[in-house]
This record gives structure tokens, C-alpha cells and sequence, in this order.
């Protein structure tokens, strides 16, 4: 106990990769071992999620975070110090328990994430080892495949396209290695072919490619047209996914598409997806239908779950309990994992271990607002999550995470395996056949 017993727990106002403040917290243990995090934002966020604290005001446009920096330096300070970090579970319950809402939106999501994973930052540091390691022991030898966006649309992309994510995978990838250099190939791609139609306008968000273009399903076709340009095999080698965020433009049933002037119910929503999946090589498709909407969820994936992977994120906000009842009811078939939505640690490994439970698949993400922060990285290897969403190949705090994968997967050597084609099945060894 004394080696990771908490004796300082430090917060600061940091800033993000949207230029806005946000949280960091710093523990610091006996003999001297010290972790941080940073607190990452979400802009579709789903209405279930943990309410990060925002000090509003005039100042900052009300984004600034003193309120959460002082709950760490007071309040949960006063609670931590004497605890053990590696008791990882106590100190979460601390967190939660000092919080007391059901949103933790007393103390701020924001400063109770960002010390939930310093806590796991600081008790690998005291022994030495390296976050992932020090969360799955020997055992924890997979590495994700990488879910990578290579055009940015929807709330990240002031709406220029309603969809949010056109994104890749590696299914046919050897190595985590691998899936990055074919991804690479495939952005440079997308990019050449932007500019050459005269529509290279920069990057979105979280680095992919700001969707100057006509309509949605010009985004897709674009991606396929890289994927081809690139000298690579769809949907063997490399396959598309989409993050739909329909949650950020569909409610009570109505789905309205802006960038195309039209408004469809779930039913045709339901269609425009289908007609994209028979004409394009989609292995994954995300929040296809609004967190209000869970009976088309759950008929979108009847209909198609022998073929893609449906995951669940507004919908499910990393809740082991909506998780289970997602298991249940067969909204979805995986689970986005955002530390942030939920608030502790703790409390995400216990939505993955219901989703194993239940059968479903899991992807660790990362929020369009994020820092040079490379815990999650160490979380999907540590908790065997066999897929990783962190946003596009461009923009620091994107490339901070994928590197650091690498770097992981360089420490494991020969030891190393892949998660590749696999982690797109449903569950381990269950018949999922998704159509690669
Ligand atoms: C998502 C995330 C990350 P945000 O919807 O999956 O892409 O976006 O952080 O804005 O919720
Ligand atoms: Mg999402």
C-alpha cells in the first residue's frame, strides 16, 4: 500500500484541440511516482452522458473550467490523499460518492475522469510498468484495429454534411503498423482527389477532411474512390465505416438531412442506409438511428447484423446497465467506450465487461475535443478492447495516440497480435459474419 499510497492530488487548466479549456489532474503517490490525464470534450454528445463541469459566464464563452480545477484541488483532494491508487475501484466509489448525483455534475465529470485515470496513471508509474500493462498483465498482448476518419462531417464540420464520420478500417492489416501505413495511403488519397476536384478545403475536428462536397453519399463515395486510388482491396484489405451521429439531427422519429434539404422518418432512414450498404463496402456503421430511437435500432440491426457491425454510443453513453439492456433488446451488436461519458474508469471497464457478457463488441474512442493525452490508447490494450476510434491520421492530439500504439506494439515484439479482421465480430468466436 505505502508505494502507491496518494499523497498530493493536483488540477490545472489546460486547453484543448479546439482551443478551449479543459481539465487536468495530477496525483502523486508516496516515493515519489506521479500520473496525469486530461479531460477530453464531446460536441455530439448524447443526453445520457456525465455532465462535465463549465463555469459559464461571458468569459471563455462560458467554456472555462475553474469551478472543476478547484473541485480537484479541494474537495476530492481532501478525499483522495491517504488512499491507495491501486485500488483503483475505492478510489472511483470515493469519486462517486463524493459527487452524489446521479450526473455527477456537482464535482464535473470532467475533473472526476481526468483524476479516475491519473489514480490508474500513477499506480503503473510506482510500479514501473507501462499503463497497459499495468491494467491487463501478461495477458495483454492485442493490439486495436484502428477505426480511422478520413472525412469529418456533422457537428465537427459546422454541418457541411450530416454525416459525421466517413472512416476506414484494416480488416485485412497484419499489424497495427499496417493498418496505419494503409490508412495513410488511403488519406493521401482522399486528399489528392479533393484537391484535384478543386474541394481540398482543410480538415475538420478531429483531422479528417472538411466534406466540401454535395451531398452525403459523395463523402462515402469518395472514401471508396481512395480506398481504390490507393491500389488497396475493398472491403478485404480496407473497408468503410460511418459514425452517422443521427442523434445530432434526428429526434422523435425524424431524421432531417440538411446539407440535402430533406427530412426522412425512421423507416427511410433505415432505407437510405441499407442502399448505401449494398453499394459501397461498409463494414460498420455507428449510431445509425437517434438516442430516442432505440425500436429502429433494434430493427436496423435485426436486418443487418449478420453483415456489419451497429455500434451503440449517444445511445448506450458507455452505461453497463443501458449496455445490458442494449445486449437484451438487440439495439446494436458493440459499444463505443468514452471513459468521459460514464466518469470513472471503474465504471467504463464495467460497461466492457457487460458488453462481453452480453455478447457485443467494444471500441474505445476518444472526443472530437481532445489533448496529447494517450491514456485511452492504454486502456483498449489493457482491458482487451479490440478496436480503437480516436479520430483521423492528421492533428497532434490524434497522431499522439496512434504513435503511441505503435509504440506499444514495438514494446510487445513478437509477442504482439493483432486484433485485425476479428475485432469485428460481435463476440469472440460467435458466428457474426460481417460481410469481409
Ligand atoms: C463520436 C465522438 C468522437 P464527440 O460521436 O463518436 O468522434 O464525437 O466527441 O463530439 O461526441
Ligand atoms: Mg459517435
Amino acid at each position: 500500500m505505502s508505494r502507491t499510497r496518494i499523497v498530493a492530488v493536483r488540477g490545472r487548466r489546460v486547453w484543448d484541440s479546439r482551443g478551449r479549456p479543459t481539465v487536468e489532474a495530477e496525483i502523486e503517490l508516496a516515493r515519489g511516482a506521479i500520473g496525469r490525464a486530461i479531460a477530453p470534450a464531446g460536441a455530439s454528445t448524447g443526453r445520457g452522458e456525465a455532465l462535465e463541469r463549465r463555469d459559464g459566464g461571458p468569459r471563455l464563452c462560458g467554456f472555462d473550467v475553474q469551478g472543476a480545477v478547484a473541485a480537484i484541488n479541494g474537495t476530492i483532494a481532501r478525499a483522495l490523499i491517504g488512499l491507495a491508487a491501486a485500488d483503483q475501484e475505492a478510489v472511483d466509489r470515493s469519486l462517486i460518492a463524493l459527487d452524489g448525483t446521479p450526473t455527477k455534475s456537482r464535482l464535473g465529470a470532467n475533473a472526476i475522469v481526468a483524476t479516475s485515470l491519473a489514480t490508474a496513471q500513477a499506480a503503473a508509474a510506482a510500479h514501473g510498468l507501462p499503463l497497459w500493462r499495468w491494467l491487463g498483465g501478461a495477458a495483454a498482448c492485442t493490439l486495436p484495429l484502428p477505426e480511422i476518419q478520413i472525412i469529418g462531417g456533422g457537428k465537427h464540420a459546422a454541418g457541411r454534411i450530416d454525416l459525421q464520420d466517413v472512416l476506414v478500417v484494416c480488416p485485412g492489416a497484419q499489424s497495427f503498423a499496417q493498418a496505419l501505413l494503409w490508412t495513410a495511403e488511403v488519406y493521401h488519397a482522399a486528399g489528392a482527389l479533393l484537391a484535384e476536384a478543386g474541394r481540398l478545403k482543410g480538415v475538420a475536428d478531429e483531422g479528417g477532411f472538411f466534406p466540401e462536397l454535395e451531398s452525403n453519399e459523395a463523402a462515402i463515395a469518395l472514401v471508396a474512390r481512395a480506398i481504390e486510388r490507393a491500389g488497396l482491396r475493398a472491403p478485404d484489405q480496407v473497408a468503410i465505416a460511418l459514425d452517422v451521429a443521427a442523434s445530432s439531427f434526428g429526434c422523435n422519429g425524424r431524421y432531417h438531412l440538411a446539407s440535402e434539404g430533406r427530412t426522412l422518418d425512421t423507416e427511410a432512414m433505415i432505407e437510405l442506409l441499407s442502399s448505401w450498404i449494398a453499394r459501397y463496402p461498409i463494414v460498420s456503421i455507428e449510431d445509425p438511428l437517434a438516442e430516442d430511437d432505440p425500436e429502429g435500432f433494434r430493427a436496423f440491426t435485426a436486418r443487418f447484423r449478420s453483415r456489419i457491425q451497429i455500434i451503440g454510443d449517444d445511445l448506450l453513453v458507455t452505461s453497463a446497465e443501458r449496455v445490458r439492456r442494449a445486449a437484451r433488446e438487440g439495439w446494436c451488436t458493440a459499444v463505443l467506450l468514452k471513459p468521459n461519458q460514464v466518469g470513472t474508469l471503474s465504471e467504463t471497464a464495467a460497461a466492457w465487461q457487460a458488453a462481453r457478457e452480453g455478447g457485443l463488441g467494444g471500441i474505445v474512442s476518444a472526443r472530437s475535443g481532445e489533448s496529447e493525452d494517450t491514456t485511452i490508447v492504454h486502456l483498449a490494450v489493457g482491458l482487451g478492447v479490440p478496436q480503437l476510434k480516436v479520430g483521423s491520421l492528421a492533428r497532434g492530439e490524434r497522431t499522439a495516440k496512434w504513435n503511441e500504439a505503435l509504440r506499444i506494439e514495438e514494446a510487445l515484439g513478437p509477442r504482439a497480435r493483432f486484433a485485425g479482421r476479428a475485432a469485428l465480430r460481435s463476440a469472440p468466436g460467435a458466428n457474426g459474419q460481417v460481410r469481409l
